[in-house]
């Protein structure tokens, strides 16, 4: 019908999108017979893409509070079959097909370098192939397509560091450093040193707020005011441009926050997330399936009418079964919005955007 012309139509952006989320069951088939591995339980492809099906989606009845570590579990046991420049490659040029095939045409996905390094695989290897799917997804989609490297915040503060000083030589090609895995018990201000470094290296800063963590208005505090410490004048084009970009009021503390749906909770925090100025990356339909639609949803309208600057986005597309076409849709139908809010949201996002390219975002 009318609104699903509309949402197809639409041009889009996607900022909270990790890459190795988009794995699906075909290319980790692929991955497999190409590495000559084996999975274990599984012998075809059929048998796998049950797996996704049956095993991977959140069931009814599991225990919300370990939603995330049991969906990091499988996440990261599911990327081992990512080995060469190919795979890497593979990976993410079949979510920009994806995103094309959708009109995303602005994308700012997180990679886990760690994820890999961790077991083995260069982080030379993960970059050459996730910037060979960037130029393509420029010269052969059309599609701007930037890197936030991510930091696994269940590692350690010396690994982060480390992780940080391997991307130097790639620094041209990473537009910002997030922090993502198990939040439970790793609070944002164990990486303050890693985020400082990634700020002298010119990357902007953000960090998962994932839902109803232990200490989450803390945490959400401490992104805001704290995160990376003081942040540097804003660049030329961003001054000149001051209707395409968002601008952060407080001198310290990240660029962006990723999810962060619990300033919802109290007046305060909603209040105080206004006057910071930054936007949060939602994905409803990722905590719609764990917390349901009567706990999430209201929230989501909340921080909407709130005026707090959001954007919608799929998180793991490939285990949360929704890519940004039904987000959106998914969205529009569970607040109960209009096809304006959702123009409106893309509008953000590329306020919220982080690319130089002034020209780019001047045309979206
Ligand atoms: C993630 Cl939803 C979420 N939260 C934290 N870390 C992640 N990595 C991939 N998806
Ligand atoms: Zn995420």
């Amino acid at each position: 019908e009318k609104v699903s012309q509309f949402i197809e139509e639409l041009p889009k952006c996607e900022q909270h999108l990790h890459i190795e989320g988009t794995l699906s069951p075909e290319r980790r088939w692929s991955c497999v017979i190409a590495n000559g591995l084996q999975i274990e339980n599984c012998s075809s492809l059929e048998e796998l893409s049950q797996q996704y099906e049956t095993e991977y989606v959140y069931q009814k009845g599991q225990d919300p509070a370990k939603y995330l570590q049991e969906f990091l579990a499988i996440y990261y046991a599911s990327m081992n079959v990512l080995r060469t420049v190919d795979d890497f490659y593979n990976l993410a040029l079949d979510y920009i097909k994806k995103a094309n095939s959708m009109n995303v045409r602005y994308v700012e996905a997180f990679f886990d370098p760690q994820a890999h390094t961790s077991r083995g695989i260069e982080f030379d290897v993960v970059m050459e192939g996730l910037l060979k799917a960037k130029e393509e997804a420029w010269s052969h989609y059309g599609i701007q397509l930037h890197w936030i490297m991510c930091i696994l915040r269940d590692m350690s503060a010396e690994s982060a560091i480390e992780t940080v000083k391997q991307s130097f030589p790639y620094k041209e090609n990473i537009i910002g450093l997030g922090l993502d895995s198990d939040e439970h018990e790793n609070p944002p201000s164990k990486f303050q040193e890693a985020f400082k470094l990634a700020r002298q290296y010119g990357y902007k800063i953000t960090s998962h707020c994932d839902v109803d963590q232990k200490n989450t208005h803390q945490h959400i505090k401490y992104v805001i005011t704290e995160l990376g410490g003081a942040r540097p004048p804003a660049k030329k084009y961003e001054l000149e441009n001051p209707d395409l970009y968002l601008t952060p009021k407080f001198p310290t503390g990240a660029d962006r926050i990723d999810h962060g749906l619990n300033v919802a909770d109290n007046e305060d925090l909603l209040e105080f997330t206004r006057k910071s100025g930054l936007g949060l990356t939602l994905c409803p339909i990722g905590y719609q399936k764990h917390m349901g639609p009567h706990v999430v949803f209201p929230k989501v309208v909340r921080i909407i009418e709130y005026g707090i600057p959001i954007t919608l986005n799929s998180d793991d597309p490939a285990y949360m079964a929704n890519y940004k076409s039904e987000i959106l849709a998914g969205t529009l139908k569970g607040c109960n919005l209009s096809i304006r809010d959702l123009y409106e949201f893309e509008k953000n996002a590329i306020l919220m955007g982080w690319t130089s390219d002034v020209e780019f975002k001047r045309s979206f």
